[in-house]
């Protein structure tokens, strides 16, 4: 397969804007860039298949640029349903310095700011350089503007598209980047880019984006339990995203293995061809989870997140540490003590079974245990000192239910 069949067969290209870009993606060289505004402080988890794009085409053999806009973030690019609120430039400058860190450590390519070039333009400049080469009408008719003009775009946000263009100018002139790549939200900015190019240079340059990834049900891909997968491992850990992979649904998980993973076509193909016949061992979702977990946080982390894993599925906890605990429990029902308590009014007062015959019947018959010990004793008495880190006893209910219990 050719570089640009590979993409299209992983479904990674949505436009391009002229089929010549084929033929100069397949013979490699070109310098290109994507840019990402820092209007928060940790890319995620439906970032990543449009960055790790940049990864698949510096394999390739073309040299990506990463642009974080510490300029166009202070602008807002307009989003189809309302105006964003302005962020400060203190909490710009803050998210700036963590994604762009973050982006480096990741992908390890070289980073630039907008801002670095955009600060010193002089507004007279500006209209007079810049604002000439943008017709109203064909800046109206860009998909982002025309999704707010009912109900409203102010100049600011109107005028976000130019400053991506310059962007491109910029760095076409700099840095000899003539592509820029992005999802397929980015079309309007990117196109209106190659356009300054054109006018202002007579030369080509070229625009490619990518799908947006999604569920089954078209909605965003991303969230887990309605909270964003985060990149950062301090937001969102290792363990939290192998949880997030391994419930891939079926249908979507060797879409997702295409286009998240490096993995080769071949291998794909294979592991499909085994998922369809036994789905139930989850092969598909277990790979996927590997895969992106040791390109984003290394081997050792996903290890970690594994042994968490099959700890809290087999029961056997006891040799857990006070912060994987922590990690592996984030989310399950929690409840605090005060004082060490018998297990029949501990598992009462603490919400876990609902009477005192529920509690006695479960611990009689095997299905209570404590901190990673079954316990079948009346008697036993549930303790600060024994807790993980005299802190967290963790109590099992049957196979699967865990419940959290904080000493104070
Ligand atoms: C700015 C200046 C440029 C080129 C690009 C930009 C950014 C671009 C944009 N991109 C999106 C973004 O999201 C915020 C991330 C929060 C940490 O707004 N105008 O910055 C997303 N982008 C990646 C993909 C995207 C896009 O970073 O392109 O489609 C998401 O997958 O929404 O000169």
């Amino acid at each position: 397969m050719t570089l640009v069949e590979e993409l299209k067969w992983r479904g990674l290209i949505e436009n391009i804007t002229d089929s010549i870009l084929e033929e100069k993606l397949n013979k490699g060289g070109l310098t290109f860039y994507i840019g990402t505004d820092p209007t928060g402080d940790s890319l995620h988890i439906g970032h990543y298949s449009t960055f790790s794009m940049a990864t698949r085409l510096k394999k390739a053999g073309h040299h990506p640029i990463l642009l974080v806009g510490g300029a166009t973030g202070l602008i807002g690019d307009p989003k189809p349903t309302a105006e964003r609120p302005m962020i400060t430039k203190e909490l710009l400058e803050h998210n700036y310095e963590l994604l762009s860190k973050q982006v480096k450590d990741i992908f390890g390519f070289e980073v630039v700011n907008n801002y670095d070039w955009s600060k010193d333009i002089n507004f007279i400049d500006y209209l007079r350089d810049y604002g000439k080469y943008f017709n109203l009408n064909y800046m109206l008719n860009k998909e982002t503007v025309k999704s707010r003009l009912d109900i409203g775009i102010t100049y600011t946000e109107f005028s976000y598209m130019i400053m991506q263009s310059l962007d491109f100018l910029w760095l076409f002139e700099h840095k000899g980047c003539t592509l820029q790549i992005g999802g397929s939200d980015q079309w309007g900015n990117i196109t209106s880019g190659v356009e300054l190019i054109r006018k202002k240079t007579g030369k080509d340059a070229y625009g490619l984006v990518m799908p947006l990834i999604t569920k089954e049900d078209g909605t965003k891909f991303g969230k887990s339990e309605g909270n964003a997968v985060w990149l950062s491992k301090e937001k969102t850990s290792p363990y939290e995203m192998y949880q997030f992979f391994l419930n891939t649904e079926d249908s979507m998980v060797i879409e997702y293995l295409k286009k998240l993973t490096f993995l080769e076509p071949e291998e794909i193909m294979a592991i499909e061809e085994r998922f369809k016949k036994e789905p139930e061992k989850r092969e598909a979702q277990q790979v996927l989870a590997r895969e992106v977990i040791t390109f984003l946080h290394g081997e050792e982390a996903y290890k970690e997140a594994l042994k968490i894993s099959e700890r809290l599925f087999s029961g056997n906890i006891k040799d857990l540490t006070v912060d994987e605990i922590k990690d592996a429990l984030k989310g399950v029902p929690g409840s605090r003590v005060m004082e060490d308590t018998d297990i029949i009014s501990f598992l009462v007062n603490q919400g876990i079974c609902a009477s005192r015959r529920e509690a006695r019947e479960f611990v009689n018959n095997g299905t209570i245990s404590v901190n990673g010990e079954k316990v079948t004793d009346e008697k036993f008495i549930v303790t600060k000192d024994e807790a993980f880190g005299k802190k967290y006893t963790v109590v099992r209910r049957g196979k699967k239910k865990y419940y959290l219990v904080e000493h104070e």
